[in-house]
């Protein structure tokens, strides 16, 4: 490697960013920081989890009724811990948590921010070496500073996001944010332990040729929708159709895909998932913020996922994200 090559560190890149907010605190760039750190922790326990006794189901449930993975806990728990420690995050929702977290530390109660994550999403692949992720978004409390937070601070607008983002643990681990300035990419480099800038300024292609969809629910799918994958299959060159089809089962690994090479993922409601299956707060607010910050649209398919008025935590929906232009023919479709 090139020692005069300048690598930008994530922690370089928060801090330069927001600078250019007069009234900058720093305090995002700090919980930025925060989570990347956890990230790290999660890693190193990925990376090693067909070394250590740390496959396999915990054998609990979650709130959602899934088994836990151990990683899951593991993750979940790091991320809880840092996050508690950090001087910036006044609690947490966690997608293996009933409740928020309150943190009731005098620094926390004064903190401005509370932080939302699935902490391993994806975890149906830990045991089979394919791509997971963890998942975060940050907002801005709505209660007074000084006072514990509570669910209302959570329960916010998409776009309402401060900070969005993931790590995807792959081939290589790498986390993606986004804020109001756009989307950056950062690759770990493991020898100095850091994430260093490797994708700036990512934006989503407006057209693609890859769908991405779990194909076995296709006889529980809306008619109209059956019509549109029957359409992703269709032979037109003009619209480079059929398109190719490649789904992992990991929400991370497939919309990292996405944004990177351009396509669509959908996970619409079914006859056994009436609202779908992935959930608002922790996974298609944050990616859907990501998304539309890169050029693309995440949509419900009868309305943008951003502008949803969250009701509970756990809240599913249906989610259609992606390339501008190919969201935008599977929504004309379907409507
Ligand atoms: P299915 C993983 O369990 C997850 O929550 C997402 O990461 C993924 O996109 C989806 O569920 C896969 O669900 O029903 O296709 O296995």
């Amino acid at each position: 490697m090139n020692p005069n090559r300048h690598l930008m560190t994530i922690d370089e890149f928060t801090i330069y960013q927001s600078r250019q907010f007069s009234q900058s605190t720093g305090e995002l760039s700090i919980l930025l920081r925060d989570i990347s750190l956890a990230c790290k922790l999660i890693n190193k326990q990925v990376n090693k989890a067909g070394l250590v006794d740390i496959l396999g189901a915990h054998g609990a449930v979650n709130v959602q009724g899934e088994e836990q993975m151990k990683l899951d806990i593991f993750a979940n728990e790091v991320l809880i811990n840092v996050l508690r420690n950090s001087a910036d995050c006044a609690g947490i929702a966690s997608e293996e948590n009933d409740d928020i977290i309150v943190f009731d530390d005098a620094h926390s109660l004064q903190s401005k921010y509370v932080v939302m994550f699935d902490p391993l999403d994806g975890s149906s692949n830990i045991d089979v070496n394919a791509s997971i992720g963890t998942i975060f978004c940050i907002y801005k409390r709505v209660t007074p500073l000084g006072t514990p937070c509570t669910r209302e601070d959570f329960l916010q607008k998409g776009n309402k996001t401060m900070a969005a983002g993931y790590v995807i643990y792959g081939s290589s681990t790498m986390m993606v944010y986004a804020t109001q300035l756009g989307v950056n990419g950062f690759t770990l480099e493991p020898s100095i332990g850091e994430f260093c800038l490797s994708h700036k300024d990512i934006k989503c292609p407006v057209d693609g040729k890859i769908y991405s969809v779990n194909q076995g629910n296709t006889n529980k799918l809306d008619p109209k929708l059956q019509s549109y994958l029957a359409y992703c299959m269709e032979n037109d060159k003009e619209t480079k159709r059929p398109y190719s089809h490649r789904y992992i089962g990991s929400m991370v690994a497939d919309l990292h895909r996405t944004i990177i090479k351009g396509g669509i993922f959908l996970y619409p409601a079914d006859s056994s998932n009436a609202s779908g299956k992935l959930r608002l707060l922790y996974e298609c607010n944050p990616m859907s913020y990501i998304v539309e910050m890169a050029g693309g649209i995440g949509s419900t398919g009868s309305q943008p996922i951003l502008d949803i008025m969250p009701t509970e935590l756990h809240q599913r929906v249906p989610i259609f994200i992606g390339s501008k232009n190919m969201v935008e023919k599977a929504l004309e479709m379907i409507s």
